[in-house]
C-alpha cells in the first residue's frame, strides 16, 4: 500500500445544491471528478488524520467504485476508521442515524436520491455533520470554495476492501468496518414505536404493499413489516435494490408509483400503501382510494402525536419548508405549540432540532422525519402512519375525513416544468421579482393579491440568513402559489410552482384538488407568464 499524491485542478461547477452535489452520472466518471469533490470535503471540515466517518450510498450504479474511492482517499489521508455498510448500502436516515449512534465525526452519502440511476441517469454525494444532518451552507460554502483552489488530493493504492464481509478489514493504517446496514435502524424504529401493537394490526388482518421502487428500503421494509411485524410476504414490493432502479423513476409520487397509486385506486386494494425513493429518506402515503398530499400527512403526523410512544409525551414544534402548506401551521396552533418555515431542503431543519425547538418537520416533497435522526425518513413516516391506523383502526380516508374536518382542508398541488433553458426559467423569476411591490391588491383570475414577497430565511438558532428562497403571493382567503428553481436537477432548469387553496369547512372538503386549485392555477400562469416563458402548455410531473 502506497499514498500517492495526484495533482489535479479545479473543475467547474462543483457547486452542492438542496442536496450535496448531484451530476449525470458520466459527469462524475470523468478524471478526477470525485477525487476533487472528495478531497474538498475532506479539506472543508479541517482534514480527516484520526477521524471516523460513515459510509454508504443508494446501491445505484457507481456506488460500489465511488465507495473505494472515498475509502481510500481516507486512508491515505490518515483517517482512523470508516464506517461502511455492507454493500456499500445505506439509507440515507440509516447513514444518519450511525453518525449518531456511533458519534462519527460525520459521514459521506452516495446518493442522487429520486432522480434516475445507471450509466446514463444522475449520481451524487453528500457530506453530513456530526450531528447526522446534511452539511449546513456554511460548510457546503467552504466545500465549494476547496473545489476552486484545489491542487493535489491523496489516494492510496491498494486492492478493493471487501464490503460483502462483515467485520474490520485494514486498508493502509485504517480501519474499515462493515456493518449490517439494517440493525442498527431497526432497533431505533422498535425504540420509536410501539412493536406489538403494530404487529397486533397486521395480525388482525390489515393488508399493506410496500412500493420500495427497486431502491434502498426494500432491504429495510422487508427486515421490518414482513420480518419483525408480520406483514405478510410480498407485502413489499420491488424490493431488490437494483444499480438503475429497474430502469425506473424511484419518485413516490402518484406520477412515478403509478403502479401502486392504480392498484390503491383498484378493486383489488390492500388497507394501505407507501413507498419510497432512492435513498429512502423519502415516502408516499396512501390509503384505499385515498391519495394523501405529503403536507397533509405532515400535519396528520403532528395531530396525532399521543399514538406514537416517542411522541406521546408532546411535540416541542413543528417545521415546514415554506413551499409545503399550511396544513401544519393549524395543527401546531390548535396544539399550542411553535410553527416553524424554513428554505427547502432538510439541512435548514437541523438547527431546530439539534436546538430543541422542533419535534417533527416535513417537505411537500413526500419528506418527514423527527428529531430521530437528522434527515427525513421514508419508513418512519410509514411506520407513524400504521401506529395511528392500529390505534384508531380506522382507514385513511376516515383518518383524513377526521383531520379535515378539525382543521379545515389545504388543497395542494406542485406543477413541475422540467429540463427548462436555464435562462427562460431565470426570466421567469426575474419577470416575478420585478412585479413583487405592484401585485398586492392586484386581481387575476378572480383572486387579489394580499401579498407577495421572495422569501428569505433567519435562523433562530445561529442567527445565519438565508436569501432568494422562493417567490410567494397570498390570495386573500388563505390560497398561496410559490414559484422556485429546484436545485436538485442536473439538465437545465426546473421550474416548481406550488399551488394551495384553502377550504375551512365544514362544506368544501370533498372537492377535486384540480378544481379546488383552479382559480390559483390560472392566476399563477397569469402572474408568472408559464407558458410564454417556458413555451410549455402544462407541468411535465404534477404530484
Ligand atoms: C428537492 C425537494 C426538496 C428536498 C430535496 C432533496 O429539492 O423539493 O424538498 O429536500 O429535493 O430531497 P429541489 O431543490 O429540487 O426542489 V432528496 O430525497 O432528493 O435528497
Ligand atoms: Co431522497
Amino acid at each position: 500500500t502506497q499514498i500517492t499524491t495526484v495533482t489535479t485542478a479545479p473543475i467547474e461547477g462543483q457547486k452542492p445544491g438542496t442536496s450535496g452535489l448531484r451530476k449525470q452520472t458520466m459527469v462524475f466518471q470523468q478524471p478526477h471528478y470525485l477525487e476533487n469533490f472528495v478531497q474538498s470535503i475532506f479539506t472543508a471540515i479541517g482534514g480527516v488524520e484520526g477521524k471516523t466517518l460513515v459510509l454508504g450510498g443508494d446501491g445505484r450504479y457507481f456506488n460500489d467504485r465511488a465507495s473505494q474511492v472515498v475509502m481510500r482517499m481516507a486512508a491515505a489521508q490518515g483517517a482512523a476508521r470508516v464506517i461502511v455498510g455492507q454493500g456499500a448500502l445505506l439509507s440515507t436516515p440509516a447513514a444518519s442515524n450511525l453518525i449518531r449512534k456511533r458519534q462519527t465525526d460525520g459521514g459521506i452519502i452516495l446518493s442522487a436520491s429520486h432522480n434516475p440511476g445507471g450509466p446514463n441517469g444522475d449520481f451524487g454525494i453528500k457530506f453530513n455533520t456530526p450531528n447526522g444532518g446534511p452539511a449546513p451552507e456554511d460548510v457546503t460554502g467552504r466545500i465549494f470554495e476547496a473545489t476552486r483552489t484545489i491542487e493535489s488530493y491523496k489516494i492510496l493504492e491498494a486492492q478493493d476492501v471487501d464490503l460483502s464481509t462483515l467485520g474490520t478489514h485494514a486498508l493502509g493504517g485504517m480501519d474499515v468496518e462493515v456493518v449490517h446496514p439494517v440493525s442498527d435502524y431497526q432497533a431505533l424504529m422498535e425504540e420509536l414505536f410501539d412493536f406489538d401493537a403494530l404487529r397486533a394490526l397486521f395480525a388482525s388482518g390489515f393488508t399493506m404493499r410496500f412500493d420500495a421502487m427497486h431502491a434502498i428500503t426494500g432491504p429495510y421494509a422487508r427486515a421490518i413489516l414482513e420480518g419483525a411485524l408480520g406483514a405478510a410476504p410480498g407485502t413489499v414490493v420491488n424490493g431488490t435494490p437494483s444499480p438503475d432502479f429497474g430502469g425506473g423513476h424511484p419518485d413516490p409520487n402518484p406520477t412515478w408509483a403509478k403502479g401502486l397509486m392504480d392498484l390503491m385506486m383498484g378493486p383489488e386494494a390492500p388497507d394501505f400503501g407507501a413507498a419510497s425513493d432512492g435513498d429512502g429518506d423519502r415516502n408516499m402515503i396512501v390509503g384505499r382510494g385515498a391519495y394523501v398530499t405529503p403536507s397533509d400527512s405532515i400535519a396528520v403526523l403532528a395531530a396525532n402525536f399521543a399514538h406514537v410512544p416517542a411522541y406521546a409525551s408532546g411535540l416541542a414544534g413543528v417545521a415546514r419548508s415554506m413551499p409545503t402548506s399550511r396544513a401544519s401551521d393549524r395543527v401546531a396552533e390548535a396544539l399550542g405549540i411553535a410553527c416553524y418555515e424554513t428554505p427547502t431542503g432538510w439541512k435548514f431543519f437541523g438547527n431546530l432540532l439539534d436546538a430543541g425547538k422542533a419535534t417533527l418537520c416535513g417537505e411537500e416533497s413526500a419528506g418527514t422525519g423527527s428529531n430521530h435522526v437528522r434527515e427525513k425518513d421514508g419508513l418512519w413516516a410509514v411506520l407513524y402512519w400504521l401506529s395511528i391506523l392500529a390505534a384508531t383502526r380506522k382507514s385513511v380516508a376516515e383518518v383524513m375525513a377526521d383531520h379535515w374536518a378539525r382543521f379545515g382542508r389545504n388543497y395542494y398541488s406542485r406543477h413541475d416544468y422540467e429540463a427548462v433553458d436555464s435562462a427562460r426559467a431565470n426570466a421567469l423569476m426575474d419577470g416575478l421579482r420585478a412585479q413583487l411591490a405592484t401585485l398586492p391588491g392586484q386581481s387575476f383570475s378572480g383572486l387579489t393579491v394580499a401579498e407577495a414577497d421572495e422569501f428569505a430565511y433567519d435562523d433562530p438558532v445561529d442567527g445565519s440568513r438565508s436569501e432568494g428562497q422562493g417567490i410567494r403571493v397570498g390570495f386573500d382567503g388563505g390560497s398561496r402559489v410559490v414559484f422556485r428553481l429546484s436545485g436538485t436537477g442536473t439538465q437545465g432548469a426546473t421550474l416548481r410552482v406550488y399551488l394551495e387553496a384553502y377550504a375551512p369547512g365544514p362544506d368544501g372538503l370533498d372537492a377535486a384538488p384540480e378544481e379546488a386549485l383552479a382559480e390559483v392555477i390560472s392566476a399563477a400562469d397569469a402572474i408568472a407568464g408559464i407558458t410564454r416563458h417556458t413555451g410549455r402548455d402544462g407541468p411535465d410531473v404534477t404530484t
